[in-house]
């Protein structure tokens, strides 16, 4: 039987410490049906990421000959894992905040096929050592985003993300800086069915964050209202097959 396939790919920049630790935990095993590629998405690193994603063991690397941006990072990883034959996609950050084991739960509701767009959801789940102001910007933008959608989400800025082919086929990321907010109203306007899955996440111990709070604030907002101005089809296919006869996680 030929399995189909499961790729988790991550956007990375300058990730040289951290890198190694996050593809060295990705579950490879575990469901007999599909096997398991890693993608990295180097946008323009400046330091050693791409040499140690590769003795770290990662299937496929894309670089970018300058950084580009995380929006452009994770538009080009849907594209890719599309290419590569995807059945399913993952993204997970590559600062190893987010947790490579919980993969498989994260993928259980499109696996079973009850969801398109699934999150690790760091605020249903366990939070180690986010700064206030951090907590505070995540409850905002994650509000701002139930406001607009009108359904409760939790974490709107996860950097763990799971999509069916048929979403990552019509996911659309309209800007370059970031992806978190634009993507998920795009994916639900389009009527892609969303879960979120609890998660344990540990804030970075080495490297840093990109995010610089003027910055992300005069590029995401904008980026929000235009996507939300912009006309949607509703794209969902609907489901056909229940996978009743698949094993569960
Ligand atoms: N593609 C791309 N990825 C980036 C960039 N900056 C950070 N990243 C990656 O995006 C992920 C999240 O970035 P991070 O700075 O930790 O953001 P935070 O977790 O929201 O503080 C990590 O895997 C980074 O390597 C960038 O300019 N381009
Ligand atoms: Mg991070």
């Amino acid at each position: 039987m030929t399995k189909k396939k499961i790729i988790v790919f991550m956007p990375a920049h300058n990730e040289e410490e951290n890198i190694s630790g996050v593809i060295a935990r990705v579950p490879r095993d575990f469901h007999p049906q599909y096997e398991v590629e890693v993608l990295v998405i180097d946008d323009g690193s400046k330091d050693l990421t791409v040499q140690v994603a590769h003795e770290a063991g990662a299937d496929h690397i894309v670089s970018f000959p300058h950084n580009r941006g995380l929006g452009a990072a994770v538009r080009e990883g849907l594209k890719q894992c599309c290419l590569l034959g995807g059945d399913i996609g993952i993204m997970i950050d590559a600062d190893n905040e987010y947790p490579p084991e919980q993969i498989p739960d994260v993928l259980t509701p499109i696996i079973s096929g009850r969801a398109d767009y699934t999150f690790g959801s760091r605020f249903k789940g366990h939070i180690q050592g986010m700064k206030l102001h951090r907590r505070l910007g995540n409850y905002t933008f994650t509000l701002l985003q139930a406001i607009l959608l009108r359904r409760w989400i939790y974490d709107g800025q996860s950097g763990m993300r799971g999509f069916s082919r048929d979403a990552m086929e019509n996911a659309v990321i309209i800007h370059d800086y970031n992806y978190a907010q634009v993507l998920t109203i795009n994916l639900v306007r389009q009527g892609y069915r969303l879960e979120e899955i609890p998660i344990s996440y540990q804030v970075r111990t080495k490297g840093q964050s990109f995010i610089k709070f003027r910055q992300y604030v005069s590029s995401v907002i904008p980026a929000i209202y235009k996507e939300m101005r912009r006309p949607v089809s509703r794209k969902r296919k609907a489901t056909v097959q229940m996978h009743r006869d698949e094993p569960s996680l």
